[in-house]
């Protein structure tokens, strides 16, 4: 495959930005080789500065759950574009933005429009702390939450990936209010709460795990975790700046019936342009600035280029009841395919999938935390990583990161993609 341009690029990026990219996880770092460059995508499909063609199975880390350049979202982008494209004023798609989410989400009583999933996470805790007046929080080993200094310890994602769990620049001060958890392990946080008597505001996790590589919760642990919550005083904060409309169109709260007190919400919700939110019970966000003391503010939070996209995303979602039974058969059938190629190989890989989020682990499972994920073999994720790219699919650059299956992929898609795996674990 040419990616001679791709290369002239990263050259000339790595000068200008730290890594040469504006996000780490692009580095390819953890799976060798320099990243390539896309130019466009359409439907399932991305192509590169140098031509080459692959199946996306990031979909830009989640956004693009009905494939890329959807025409009615690109629509309602260009026609609110031409319009200018921010005001610093309210909206009425704002209004009609929050009206979208609360009808889908019933979690959601009140909202507030941020730009990013990490302005949603480090806001919930901090109004989570304004309304409890308390002071720490309870994080799970391996969940990331974005990059707010609270968040950078055992986090997953990128962190994980270059292993180094906690950021440099994070003080003792700020890490001392984290506690952390191992996941699926409801006894380690009864403890928490019982040694740290009145101390925690809130207990913030991803539902379903997608930063570890994708990691289902037991069962229970999500109702152990609202119990929990109850017994202590404590907001229960789902992270689903991920699974949010992707698992269902409630999110992994609408799969397991499982009711957070505050929500965050980022990557679909803005369909790929910059849109983050954070959301719950009335009581708790009516403390935010500035109906209350908690402040928060966002010089493009809810801008109606984002809140355009947005909207017509969530639409899309609220009109098709058989949207996410369309993802759940076709990731399904890209769950069952690839596992049966890996046992016919007889390679040891454990495949875990909710909706259309998975990852392989390449190692036995289960893989239910943190430590039990350490344990896959990145070397050989890094060599089926390059030769799936060589073939024309684009998997995440990690073994700590979950793929994403978007409604643009359909029978031809799925074929080419086991038809990729197959070559590539033949060779392995
Ligand atoms: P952003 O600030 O990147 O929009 O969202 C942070 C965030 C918060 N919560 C969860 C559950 C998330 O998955 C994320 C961001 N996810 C990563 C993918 N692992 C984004 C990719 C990247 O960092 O470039």
């Amino acid at each position: 495959m040419n990616t001679e341009t791709s290369q002239k690029l990263f050259e000339e990026a790595r000068h200008l930005m730290p890594g040469g990219v504006n996000s780490p996880v692009r580095a390819f770092k953890s799976v060798g080789g320099n990243p390539v460059f896309m130019k466009s995508a359409s439907g399932a499909w991305l192509t590169d500065v140098d031509g080459n063609r692959y199946l996306d199975l990031i979909n830009s880390w989640g956004p693009m759950l009905l494939g890329h350049a959807r025409p009615e979202v690109v629509q309602a982008v260009q026609e609110a574009a031409i319009h200018s494209f921010s005001f610093g004023t309210p909206t009425s798609a704002e209004v009609e933005m929050a009206n979208l989410i609360i009808a889908l989400v019933p979690g959601v009583e009140m909202v507030r429009m941020v730009n990013s999933g990490t302005e949603a996470t480090l806001s919930a805790i901090r109004v989570a702390r304004g309304f409890t007046g308390k002071e720490k929080i309870i994080k799970f080993e391996g969940c990331y939450h974005g990059h707010g200094d609270s968040f950078l310890i055992a986090a997953g994602s990128g962190a994980m990936t270059f292993g180094v769990p906690d950021s440099q620049g994070v003080t003792n001060a700020v890490a001392k209010d984290t506690l952390t958890a191992p996941y699926n392990d409801l006894e380690t946080v009864k403890q928490l709460l019982v040694n740290n008597p009145d101390q925690v505001a809130a207990i913030i996790l991803e539902p379903v795990v997608g930063n570890m590589g994708l990691v289902n919760p037991e069962p229970g642990f999500l109702q152990g975790l609202r119990d929990l919550c109850d017994e202590y005083g404590v907001v229960l904060i789902f992270d689903e700046v991920m699974t949010g409309f992707r698992l269902s169109a409630a999110g992994a709260q609408g799969l397991f019936g499982v009711r957070p007190d505050l929500s965050t919400f980022g990557k679909v919700i803005g369909g790929g342009l910059p849109v983050g939110a954070y959301g719950g019970r009335r009581e708790i966000m009516e403390k935010v600035s500035p109906s209350g003391p908690v402040y928060q503010a966002g010089t493009l939070s809810g801008n109606p280029v984002a809140m355009a996209a947005g909207i017509t995303m969530l639409k899309l979602i609220q009109a098709d009841p058989e949207l996410y039974t369309r993802l759940e058969q076709k990731s399904s059938s890209i769950e069952i395919g690839i596992s049966e190629i890996f046992s016919e190989k007889g390679l040891p890989v454990c495949v875990n999938r909710c909706g259309s989020m998975f990852t392989v682990f390449f190692c036995e499972g289960p893989v239910r935390n943190y430590t039990e994920a350490k344990k896959a073999d990145t070397i050989r994720f890094a060599q089926y990583f390059q030769a799936l790219l060589s073939r024309g699919v684009y998997p995440a650059p990690s073994q700590f990161e979950a793929m994403f299956i978007s409604d643009a992929v359909g029978e031809k898609e799925i074929a080419f993609l086991l038809e990729a795996v197959r070559g590539v674990v033949k060779d392995m």
